[in-house]
């Protein structure tokens, strides 16, 4: 193992083994978890007897029992996984000096100092696997690796209760070398796409083409030729409630405006960029904050507390009602802000997040802001794709308006 050691791990169809695993007639069934059929609302996981049907996580429900009409549907059981996942992140923090949890069943974990004292990085990622097994009594993918990008790749390598080391940069890239360059981190449709357009489809042309790559991706197209050759310079980050108190993004701009539907739409872009790093992280918060600086310098703040979320449409909707009870007068700048920060996900689940209106109405509003952003001569960046373009759109939103 080159640089640092770092473990990934990854639950197996975790919803859906937590219900087997309690329920001994599940097992070996093919099970879908999420809304069931004859609700709106989509898939949230399926066991590995579903997948065989291609049935999906995030895949409308209807279209599942399309595909699996034998399947046996129900819904989850948040607050059972909830604890189980506080049951996992126990014991894999416990061998890490520094542990990322990237979901509620999967993590980073910087085992560089803590690992000679059980025999190599190796080692650690078997016992994990194994006393997550012993302790769970669920299955779990390990990746072994010398960045964060390869482990993560080596996790999903043997899935599910897989196994698999990547020990050097050069065994990363011989493994990926001739495949799509989705494969490298980060890289969603619509970048992918871009390189494909220009004739760049695999790790390897990403490799031969750095110019071109910068130029389409811009400053994120240099992470990407990096990684074409193994380089991840990430770190694991732990991430605390008090590390991160607010995330936020505020624009200022060129002229101060009055026009408060011209507001309305760039409000709608910020939380959305808001939404989309929060999610990247991940963090949940409860408090939206409106920040407004009027043309002559003075601030106003509003705040509103909501549902811990991350979605774009909550913290959309609670901004845009603090915006309209504000004075109504020209506007230098404006931001929106998530506060009361945690990694972790602690809400009442409604029944509209069961019936999964929440994730239709997340989509209706990606739909808007692509809309906004098509209305201004730019396409709405990947949700896994740095923001960078954000700031650009504004500009041009603000341009056209000024004529
Ligand atoms: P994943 O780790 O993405 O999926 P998984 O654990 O079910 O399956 P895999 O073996 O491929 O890792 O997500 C973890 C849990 O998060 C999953 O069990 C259910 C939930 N989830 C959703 O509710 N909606 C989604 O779209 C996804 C991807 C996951
Ligand atoms: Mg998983």
């Amino acid at each position: 193992m080159t640089g640092r050691k770092i473990i990934h791990v990854d639950m197996d169809a975790f919803f859906a083994s937590v219900e087997q695993r309690d329920d001994p007639s599940l097992r070996g069934k093919p099970l879908i978890v999420g809304s069931l059929p004859g609700e709106r609302g989509v898939v949230s996981t399926c066991s590995y007897e579903a997948r065989r049907y291609g049935v999906r996580s995030a895949m409308n429900i209807a279209e599942a029992y399309r595909r699996c009409p034998n399947g046996i549907y129900k819904h989850p059981d948040m607050k059972k996984y909830l604890a189980v996942s506080a049951e996992l992140h126990r014991l894999w923090e416990s061998y890490a000096e520094t542990a990322e949890f990237i979901a509620c069943d999967e993590a980073y974990l910087d085992v560089t100092s803590t690992a000679d004292a059980y025999g190599g990085a190796v080692a650690v990622g078997r016992l994990i696997k194994e006393r997550t097994k012993a302790e769970t009594g669920l299955t779990c993918s390990v990746g072994v690796a010398y960045s964060m990008a390869a482990a993560k790749l080596a996790s999903e390598e043997k899935k599910p209760d897989g196994f698999f080391v990547i020990p050097t940069p050069e065994k990363f890239v011989e493994l990926i070398a001739d495949r799509d360059v989705r494969v490298l981190a980060g890289v969603g449709e619509k970048s992918a796409e871009r390189l494909r357009r220009a004739g760049i489809l695999t790790v390897r042309d990403v490799q031969r083409s750095y110019p071109r790559v910068r130029e389409l991706l811009g400053k994120f197209g240099e992470d990407v030729f990096d990684l074409s050759f193994g380089i991840d310079r990430r770190q694991v980050t732990h991430y605390e409630e008090a590390d991160a108190k607010s995330l936020g993004r505020e624009v200022t701009f060129q002229r101060d405006t009055d026009d408060f539907s011209f507001l309305s739409d760039v409000l709608d872009l910020l939380a959305w960029d808001v939404a989309r790093r929060l999610a990247a992280i991940p963090l949940y918060g409860r408090t939206v904050t409106l920040k407004i600086t009027y043309a002559d310098m003075r601030g106003i703040t509003r705040s509103r507390g909501v549902d811990c979320t991350n979605r774009a449409a909550e913290i959309s909707a609670a901004a845009q009602e603090l915006l309209s009870g504000v004075e109504k007068r020209k506007v230098r700048l404006i931001g929106v802000s998530l506060q009361n920060l945690s990694p972790s996900y602690q809400r009442q689940l409604t029944l509209d997040d069961l019936l999964a209106g929440g994730e239709e109405r997340e989509a209706a509003f990606a739909r808007r802001v692509d809309e906004l952003c098509r209305r201004y001569g730019e396409t709405r960046p990947d949700r896994d794709e740095l923001g960078e373009r954000l700031y650009s759109t504004i500009e041009k939103m603000e341009k056209s308006r000024n004529g």
